[in-house]
Order: structure tokens, then sequence, then C-alpha cells
């Protein structure tokens, strides 16, 4: 099962940092704002048995 979200915010208030953390990315990031001016994408394992559950009600 696959979700897609994003992290929307602010400028400059650390949403790539926080992206680099999560992710296998090492996107670009500066103490100046709007330094990121194209989306990062990534993908991340979240091994959570509820998601097992939630993909019995998705819709095909
Ligand atoms: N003090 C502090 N600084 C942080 C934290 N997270 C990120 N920073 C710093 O904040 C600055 C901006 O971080 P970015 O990750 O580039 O912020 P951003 O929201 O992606 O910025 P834009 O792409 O320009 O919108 C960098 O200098 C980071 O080192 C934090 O938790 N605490
Ligand atoms: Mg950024």
């Amino acid at each position: 099962m696959s979700l897609q979200c994003g992290i929307i915010g602010l400028a400059n208030t650390g949403k790539t940092t926080l992206f680099n953390c999560m992710s296998n990315v090492k996107a670009e990031t500066s103490r100046f704002a709007f330094t990121s001016n194209k989306s990062n994408l990534g993908m991340i394992r979240v091994p959570d048995p509820c998601l097992a559950e939630l993909e019995k009600f998705q819709v095909t």
C-alpha cells in the first residue's frame, strides 16, 4: 500500500531539513528563504500494521 503526502509550510522553517532526515534524499537546505524552488521527491518505508488494516478498505 502506498500513500502520497507532502510537507508544506512557511519559507525557511525547516521543511527540507525534516524531509532529508526522514528520507534518503539530500536536498539542498540553507539559512535563506525560498531555497527550494521545486518539489523534492522521496520514498519512505512506514512499517505500520495499521496500514494493512486500512488497505482492506481501499476502493479499486
Ligand atoms: N534552530 C533550528 N534550525 C533549523 C531547524 N530545522 C532547520 N533549521 C535551519 O533552518 C534553515 C532553513 O532550513 P530549510 O530546511 O532549508 O527550510 P525550508 O523550509 O525547506 O526553506 P525553503 O525551502 O526556503 O522554504 C536552515 O539553516 C536549517 O539548518 C530546527 O529544528 N531548529
Ligand atoms: Mg526547502
